[in-house]
C-alpha cells in the first residue's frame, strides 16, 4: 500500500466508483473533492478530473461549484493532473455538444466536434488503440494494447491542427482513428495528462496507465516481435475497434432465496426434471470475475426477476455490482427493473434515481427492456417524439446516451404479405412450414411473457431518437439454442439504427461469433450459456477470431 493519497474531483457525474476502485486496487488511497472550498485540494499531489456524459452538464457543474480558479491554480503550481474522458474534453475551450458552455481552455480555443455517423456507428463504443507514433509515447501508452472508448464527441485532428498543437503549443499527442477520423486519444504537456478513453475500464492496460501517471513515469514499450506487431496491431477493418465479446449473466433469486446465475432456453430458466428448480449455474460475482480474467470486454448482468418486498437500496443486485466493480475493470452493464418504481414504503422512485443507484455502485450502463417498449409506443402516439419523461430520456440526459442500452426481447412472426402488419417486414431466406417468406420481429415485455404490436425496427428507431446509445438484441427463438445467432434479425436492426447493436442469443460455437461479425456488421457479440457450461472460454472465442483475421483485445494476460 502506497502512502500517496490520490485526490479525485467529484461533481457527481457518472460512475466514479470504478475509478476509485481502480486506484485502490493499485494500492493508493482516494480522497474525493466535492467542493472547491475543500481544504484537501491544497494538499493534493495527484489530482484526477474524471467526467462522463454531456459536456455542458459536466463543465457547467464544475464552474458553478467554483472549481475553475482552484483548478487553474493547481495546474499553475505544476502538480500533476489527469483528465479522463469528459475530463480531457474539459481542458478544451468548448464543444459542439454544448455551444453555450465553456471549458478550461488549455488548448488554444480548440473545440470538440461530433463524429461523423454517416460511415460508422456513433457513439464510438469499444476498444481502440493509439496509432503508432515515431515521437514516442508517454505514461506507458502502448499502441499494441487496447483501451476502452465511449464517446460521440472528440478532439478531431487534421494535419494543420496537429502541427499547431505539437509544434506551437508543445503538446505530445497519442492519436486514435475511428473510421476515417483521427482524434486525440491522450495528450500530455508538462503536468497535464488527459485521456479520452477510460483507463479505469481498460483492463490491465488501463490500470498500468493510471499507475504510471501516479508514479509519474514513462516506461519503455515492450520489444514486440514483428509477428506480435502483426497480430496485435490495429488493422482498422472495423473502424479501428476490436471485435467486442460480452459475457452475460442472467441473475435471479432461486427458490431458496439465493441469488444465482441462471440460463434458460427460450427464456424458460427452470430445470426440465420433476423438481422444476431454477437452473443454478453459479454465483454472479465469481462468474463475472472468471469471465473478466478470461478476457471478456464487457460484463452484463440482467436481473431477470424483481426482488420482491425488498427496499430498493437493499436490492441484492446493487451489492453484486459493488462487489464486481472492485476487481473487474471493464464496463459493467445492469438491466432489469430500470423504471419508475414504488418502493416498499410507498415512495415513488423515478427511473433516473434507480439508475443513479446502479451507477454509484459501479455500473457503467443500464439496460432497459419493458419500459423501452412503453416509451417507443408513446413516441409513436405523440407523432414521433418524446415528452422528456421516459427513463431513456431522463437517464440519457443526465448520464449520456452511451449509458443507456435498450434490451430487446423479440420473436419472429411470419405473415402472408407486408400488408398484414403495420410493422416493417422483410423477406426471409428461412420460410416457415407454410412456405411464408415475409416476416417481422415482434417485441415482448416482461421477459417475453407479453407480446406487443411493435416491431424491432420501430422500437430501435424510436429508442435511438429518444436518446439510447446501444441496442442489446436478444432473440427468444434462439435463446439457449446453441445454434448460432439470428443473422437476419441482426442485419434488420443494423439497418434500422446507427447506434451500436450487440448480437445476443444462440451462440454455441466460436464460429457463431465470427459469422455474426462478418455477415451482419454486429458491433459486439454476447454469449451466456456456452460460457456458463464451460464449453468454451471467452479466450477460446477470441483466439479463434484472431486466427480468422478478426482483431480482438488480447490484454488479459
Ligand atoms: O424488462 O427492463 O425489467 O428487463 C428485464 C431484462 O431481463 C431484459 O433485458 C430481458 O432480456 C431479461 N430477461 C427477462 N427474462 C429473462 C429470461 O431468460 N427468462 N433473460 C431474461 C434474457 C437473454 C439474454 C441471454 C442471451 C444469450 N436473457 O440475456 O443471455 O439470450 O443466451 P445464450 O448465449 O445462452 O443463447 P426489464
Amino acid at each position: 500500500m502506497s502512502n500517496l493519497v490520490v485526490h479525485v474531483i467529484d461533481v457527481e457525474s457518472g460512475n466514479l466508483q470504478s475509478l476509485i476502485n481502480s486506484i485502490e486496487y493499485l494500492g493508493y488511497k482516494v480522497q474525493l473533492i466535492k467542493t472547491a472550498q475543500d481544504p484537501e485540494l491544497n494538499k493534493a499531489e495527484r489530482l484526477i478530473l474524471p467526467g462522463v456524459g454531456n459536456y455542458g452538464h459536466f463543465v457547467d457543474n464544475l464552474f458553478s461549484r467554483g472549481f475553475e480558479q482552484p483548478l487553474k491554480q493547481y495546474i499553475a503550481s505544476g502538480k500533476p493532473i489527469m483528465g479522463i474522458c469528459v475530463g480531457l474534453q474539459a481542458m478544451f475551450a468548448g464543444s459542439i455538444e454544448s455551444p453555450q458552455s465553456s471549458g478550461l481552455n488549455y488548448i488554444s480555443d480548440m473545440k470538440l466536434s461530433r463524429f461523423d455517423d454517416s460511415e460508422k456507428p456513433v457513439p464510438e463504443i469499444g476498444w481502440n488503440s493509439c496509432m503508432e507514433n515515431e515521437n514516442g509515447f508517454f505514461y506507458g501508452l502502448d499502441p499494441f494494447k487496447r483501451y476502452y472508448f465511449v464517446h460521440s464527441y472528440a478532439a478531431l485532428l487534421n494535419e494543420r491542427i496537429e502541427t499547431h498543437l505539437t509544434k506551437d503549443e508543445g503538446w505530445k499527442l497519442a492519436k486514435a482513428r475511428y473510421g476515417s477520423e483521427e482524434f486525440i486519444a491522450a495528450m500530455w504537456r508538462d503536468n497535464i495528462f488527459a485521456t479520452q478513453f477510460h483507463p479505469e475500464k481498460s483492463g490491465k492496460a488501463g490500470l498500468a496507465v493510471i499507475d504510471n501517471f501516479l508514479k509519474q513515469r514513462h516506461p519503455k514499450l515492450p520489444d514486440y516481435t514483428e509477428d506480435e506487431k502483426e497480430l496485435l496491431g490495429n488493422d482498422y477493418s472495423n473502424y479501428g475497434l476490436t471485435r467486442r465479446i460480452i459475457a452475460c449473466l442472467d441473475v435471479r433469486s432461486n427458490d431458496q432465496g439465493d441469488l444465482v446465475v441462471t440460463k434458460g432456453d427460450q427464456y424458460d430458466v427452470r430445470e426440465k426434471d420433476s423438481n422444476n428448480d431454477v437452473r443454478n449455474l453459479g454465483k454472479p460475482v465469481q462468474l463475472a470475475e472468471k469471465y473478466y480474467l478470461q478476457g471478456a470486454d464487457e460484463i452484463t448482468f440482467l436481473n431477470i426477476t424483481s426482488f420482491r418486498d425488498c427496499p430498493l437500496k437493499d436490492t441484492p443486485m446493487l451489492q453484486v455490482l459493488k462487489n464486481a466493480a472492485k476487481t473487474i475493470f471493464v464496463p459493467l452493464t445492469v438491466g432489469g427493473g430500470i423504471k419508475d418504481i414504488v418502493d416498499t414504503d410507498g415512495t415513488m422512485i423515478p427511473a433516473l434515481e434507480v439508475a443513479s443507484l446502479y451507477f454509484r455502485s459501479g455500473a457503467d450502463k443500464v439496460s432497459i427492456g419493458t419500459d423501452a417498449v412503453f416509451a417507443a409506443e408513446k413516441f409513436y402516439e405523440l407523432g414521433g417524439r418524446g415528452d422528456g419523461t421516459s427513463p431513456i430520456e431522463t437517464i440519457s440526459k443526465a448520464y449520456g446516451a452511451q449509458a443507456v442500452v435498450i434490451s430487446v426481447d423479440p420473436k419472429r412472426v411470419y405473415v402472408d404479405s407486408p400488408n398484414d402488419t403495420k410493422n416493417k417486414t422483410f423477406k426471409t431466406e428461412l420460410p416457415d412450414s407454410n412456405g411464408r417468406t415475409w416476416c417481422w420481429y415482434q417485441c415482448t415485455i416482461k421477459g417475453g411473457r407479453e407480446t406487443r404490436d411493435l416491431g424491432v425496427w420501430e422500437l430501435t428507431r424510436a429508442c435511438a431518437a429518444l436518446g439510447a446509445g446501444e441496442i442489446l438484441l436478444n432473440c427468444i427463438d434462439k435463446d439457449g439454442s446453441n445454434s448460432g445467432y439470428d443473422l437476419e434479425l441482426i442485419k434488420h436492426a443494423k439497418e434500422a439504427v446507427k447506434i451500436p447493436v450487440i448480437a445476443s442469443s444462440g451462440a454455441g460455437l466460436p464460429q457463431h461469433f465470427e459469422e455474426a461479425f462478418t455477415s451482419t456488421g454486429a458491433d459486439a457479440c454476447l454469449g451466456a450459456g456456452m460460457f456458463h457450461r464451460e464449453e468454451y472460454t471467452v479466450n477460446d472465442v477470441k483466439e479463434y477470431l484472431l486466427r480468422h483475421g478478426l482483431k480482438v483485445r488480447m490484454d488479459n494476460e
